[in-house]
């Protein structure tokens, strides 16, 4: 089953048939605890359509803070040792990779945050950009996973490799973040064969793309909940994005133009232009 926020309300997508929602806000269901078992129940008391209709499909997010763990893939450790060479980075980010305690940042809030075929941003005072496809998690305030979504990670590399004091700088901005289209709402893991596709196009050709299994992401999505809810609450619930497996080689930066395609099979593609 997947939820879709529209410019319309809500709608619930379920073998190929629409339920409207109508006026239930995005904000209270995601602070269900029981999200998966509410909206099938609800939507046996709907009549369905066959069709999503024209309505603009919006990020699916309320008033929930977006967060982000990193360096969870091995290549992510490799790339950020590589860009903070120059700033003693190659220490801290090994460590972080094989510590207990994961890295967790603050990314993103909703007017931040673009929905499918929204436009996402590189900060004009950055040189090196990248997106960062991610497997995101939709959290309730206890800390149950009630849902999976795409994520993309906007970061300025440059910004980031200067010094690692200024990843707030280079990971929050507006228009740093993407979520969409929808959420698969599901507290079953997704299999560790499941594939995070990225496609960066431009002016028509394929300037990048790459691909990662999960199996490759080192720590449990459960674990990173929980080190996320320890001494922090989350009323509204909260995305919890869970590391990039795929980066660029050192020489790509994003362009103004640039689309990019985030595919992971059974939640959706994300696509969004950079402004
Ligand atoms: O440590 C810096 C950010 C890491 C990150 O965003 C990622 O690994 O996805
Ligand atoms: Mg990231």
């Amino acid at each position: 089953m997947k939820l879709f926020r529209t410019a319309e309300g809500c709608v619930i997508e379920e073998d190929n048939e629409y339920y409207r929602l109508g006026g239930i806000p995005i904000d209270f269901l995601l602070a269900r605890e029981d999200l998966p078992e509410y909206l099938s129940e609800f939507i046996q008391t709907i009549t369905p359509s066959s069709e999503l209709g024209q309505a603009e499909i919006l990020a699916p997010i309320g008033h929930q803070e977006v967060w982000a763990a990193g360096v969870t893939y091995f290549r992510s450790r490799g790339a950020r040792m590589e860009e903070a060479k120059n700033a003693g980075g190659g220490d801290f980010y090994d460590r972080v990779y094989s510590a207990e305690r994961p890295e967790l940042f603050f990314k993103s809030t909703a007017s931040r945050t673009a929905g499918a075929g929204g436009k996402v941003r590189i900060r004009a005072d950055a040189s090196w950009s990248v997106p960062e496809p991610e497997l995101t998690l939709v959290v309730s305030p206890k800390g149950r996973i009630t849902g999976y979504t795409i994520g993309n990670d906007m970061s300025s590399r440059d910004i980031e490799g200067e010094n690692p004091l200024y990843l707030p700088q280079a990971k929050v901005y507006n228009g740093s973040c993407a979520l969409g289209p929808g959420i698969l709402v599901s507290e079953s893991p997704l299999p560790h064969s499941t594939e995070i596709q990225l496609e960066i196009d431009r002016q028509g050709r394929v300037e990048f793309s790459g691909s990662v299994a999960l199996a490759e992401l080192k720590r449990d999505p459960k674990i990173l909940v929980e080190y996320l809810l320890r001494d922090n609450s989350f009323p509204s619930g909260c995305f919890l994005m869970t590391g990039t497996g795929i980066v660029p080689p050192s020489s790509f930066t994003l362009a103004s133009g640039d689309r990019i395609r985030i595919k992971i099979e059974p939640i959706g593609t994300l696509e969004n232009e950079v402004a």
